[in-house]
């Protein structure tokens, strides 16, 4: 059985003020193509559906139009919510739209009914458990537990899983060793939102959604697909794509044969990074509509001294600019040695407004700025 696994789409997401609604578009309608083409039983969408509990009214028109016309093909859809969606609103009709196999799982009640699909090596049932804190876990089961993978492990543990025939779970939480990106903003990072992987091991292929980089553990068989576009500066590096799984036939409590490959996506514009000096970045090669690129462009400068109106002049050619920062290797943290005496004479107010200034272009603070410099100095040392 051939399954779509795509999750954390924040649809509506506006990164450094551009709106990835056209970047969306795009690549969800590439997906449909592949649907149409490859013609999966399922595709699972873990989570993080929108980039927000309200989502704008673009967003959720894409997100239906998108639901449509996965519909349209004879599969099953089934989504779950992640912790950017609002569980209520994602499930705003979701008993009449199940009627077209569009299972929409946002609201956690603690009751387990499998999605059941079959094929020639018998059925595959499908859970679908929403991002869930302990609390939510805890007002259910009336339980008083505090730690996560004990919670998790109760969810499991309810669901009275058949481990003689196949199950996958969608899921959408933070796994201990996985490697986070940056894009995720996650309520927090590592520490007490960690779920060991153990709990998921029952389970013949975990659909994760939550952190943005694709990774895999135990053979691949719990896998987050990752983000199905770049959502961040130190996101520019990674290829970006969804997984394709293949169920194969059960062989006592584990499959004999499961495939999962990548499928790589290729954005309408992609999201680079470029560094070097000014001079260097504005001579590059212009393409035939006379800029430099179409890309989402970071810049980092290696100039020593701040370039007059440099986002300005280089969003000319970079019309996509996200960000234009310095590396001042020779000038950050190192104060004109003439003009300073050791760092130990100079008060903490002349050691502040000298580094504001540093990174602030030579600006200095403005009154307001100067308060709460002064405000911050009496609390820590006094009067
Ligand atoms: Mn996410």
């Amino acid at each position: 059985m051939k399954i779509f696994h795509l999750s954390d789409l924040h649809i509506g997401k506006v990164v450094n003020n551009y709106s990835m609604l056209g970047e969306q578009e795009y690549i969800l309608k590439k997906i449909i193509e592949d649907v149409k083409r490859e013609k999966p039983s399922a595709v699972l969408i873990s989570g993080d559906v929108y980039d927000r509990s309200n989502p704008p009214m673009e967003a959720v028109k894409l997100l239906g139009d998108f639901l449509t016309s996965l519909a349209e093909n004879d599969l099953e859809v089934i989504l779950i919510s992640g912790n950017h969606d609002s569980p209520g609103r994602l499930s705003f009709c979701s008993e009449l739209i199940e009627k077209s196999g569009v299972h929409i799982k946002s609201v956690f009640d603690g009751k387990h009914k499998p999605i059941i699909l079959t094929d020639e090596y018998g059925p595959v049932n499908f859970y679908a458990v929403p991002f869930i804190r302990i609390t939510d876990v805890n007002n259910v089961y009336g339980t008083d537990i505090t730690d996560y993978t004990e919670a998790f492990g109760l969810v499991v543990d309810s669901m009275g899983l058949n481990i003689s025939e196949r199950n996958v779970l969608l899921s959408h939480q933070f796994i201990a060793g996985a490697n986070f990106s940056q894009s995720e903003e996650a309520s927090s990072v590592g520490g007490l939102d960690c779920i060991s992987k153990g709990v998921y091991e029952s389970f013949d292929y975990v659909a994760l959604g939550h952190i943005h980089r694709a990774q895999g553990f135990n053979g691949n068989r719990i896998r987050y697909c990752g983000t199905q576009l770049k959502y961040a500066v130190n996101e520019v590096n990674q290829n970006k794509s969804y997984t394709v799984v293949t169920l194969g036939e059960k062989c006592g409590e584990k499959l004999c044969d499961i495939d999962i490959e990548t499928v790589p996506i290729i954005p309408l514009h992609d999201m680079i990074s470029v560094e070097g000096r000014f001079e260097e970045i504005i001579s590059a090669e212009l393409n035939e509509n006379g800029i430099i690129t179409e890309n989402y462009a970071y810049i980092t400068l290696t100039n020593k001294d701040y370039v007059d109106n440099a986002a300005v002049r280089l969003r000319k050619l970079y019309p996509r600019l996200m960000s234009v920062s310095y590396t001042m290797r020779e000038k950050n943290w190192n104060f004109d040695i003439n003009e300073a005496d050791t760092e130990n004479e100079r008060s903490p107010f002349k050691m502040f407004s000298d580094f504001f200034s540093t990174v602030n272009n030579g600006e200095g603070m403005n009154d307001a700025q100067m308060d709460i410099l002064n405000k911050a100095i009496k609390e820590v040392w006094g009067e």
